[in-house]
């Protein structure tokens, strides 16, 4: 018997793990990237949680599948694949994804210095510099991210009360900022925010309904983000995701810092033209800036691009053997 057969590259974006599929992703049904991704998720999420989880993966384990474009000026179409599950957008993916597929000839972009892509949250295009066959830089310039909710009140078990905002930058977003109840990232371990996280994220879910007014399978919070004080100089601010069940970003997240530059910029603390350099709990860097304002549905929202890199570590052909008891993956 023939295993199911996948053709990836590996590698990571400031430091969080990118598998870009580049062979072997099965053809989805659906005029847009987010039809295809409802497509993949009702007949195929055993191929991510296949690749994304153990024993081919771990907990912080993200990837990519690339399909054909869903529009007539785009260069590619993306589906997310993820411990988390399959987002509608993801930054660092796209950043990975991007330097992979060019790096290694998957993608042959129509305009110099630019790959427009199909994701699942809409277009997002990116422009990259390059030398010498090496990808150096990607910048992404997102989809339109928005404050969703302001002052969100929480009850979190052993954490007391906590007051939030979610905002909207491909995925929906906790935005915890220091208070009484939280002293910032300086005061709290990894291990608290893998405990605490899921709490914060059933509790924001359970107080307020969030769906995105221009695709309604875009819901529910799905990602807190804890935000600190920055440790180099020159940074605007560090923060910690929590992804998936047990997963902390190792990049800055991009769609996070979307978000983070939404709910910023809606406060009058970031304008059009403003740089917001955001750092991980690592240290790696990812610059934002805010592009122009824009509408969400009737939320005031705005164009947010982030820029960082990637590098390749390997190339990895994964086998999903029915034959395996753990062909689907696990989590421990
Ligand atoms: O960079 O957008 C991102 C992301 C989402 C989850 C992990 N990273």
């Amino acid at each position: 018997m023939t295993p199911n057969t996948f053709f990836c590259i590996d590698g990571h974006t400031c430091g969080n793990p990118v598998r870009l599929v580049a062979g072997g992703g099965p053809a989805l049904q659906g005029e847009t990237m987010s039809a295809r991704r409802q497509d993949f998720l009702s007949r195929y999420d055993w191929i991510r949680t296949g690749l994304m989880f153990e024993p081919r993966g771990h907990d912080m384990m993200s990837g990519a599948i690339l399909y054909p474009p869903t529009t007539q000026d785009g260069d590619t179409g993306v589906l997310y694949i993820e411990t988390s599950g399959c987002l509608p957008m993801c930054g660092h993916g796209t950043i990975g994804t991007v330097t992979f597929a060019l790096e290694r000839g998957l993608v042959a972009p129509r305009r110099e210095g630019e790959v427009r892509l199909d994701t699942p949250a809409g277009r997002v295009t990116a422009q990259y510099r390059a030398s010498q066959g090496r990808v150096e830089a990607v910048k992404i310039t997102n989809v339109g991210a928005y404050l969703a909710e302001s002052g969100v009140e929480v009850e979190v078990e052993t954490l007391g009360r906590l007051r939030l905002d979610v905002a909207y930058g491909g995925n929906f977003y906790a935005i915890i900022e220091p208070q009484e109840a939280y002293g910032g990232l300086e005061s709290i371990s990894a291990g608290d925010i893998l405990r605490l996280s899921p709490l914060v994220r059933r509790a924001v879910n359970e107080a307020v309904d969030l769906v995105h007014p221009e695709d309604p399978t875009i819901r529910g919070c799905s990602h807190v983000m804890w935000t600190g004080t920055p440790t180099q100089p020159g940074v605007n601010a560090r923060n910690a995701v929590f992804y998936g069940d047990r997963a902390i970003d190792r990049s800055p997240c991009g769609t996070g810092t979307s978000a983070r530059m939404a709910q910023l910029a809606a406060r009058g603390d970031l304008m059009v033209g403003d740089s917001f350099v955001h750092e991980s709990i690592i240290g790696s860097l990812f610059t934002g800036r805010v592009e122009a304002c824009t509408e969400v549905g009737n939320h005031p929202a705005i164009v947010p691009s982030i820029e960082g890199w990637a590098v390749i570590t390997g190339f990895n052909t994964l086998f999903l053997d029915p034959r395996d008891p753990y062909v689907k993956g696990f989590q421990v």
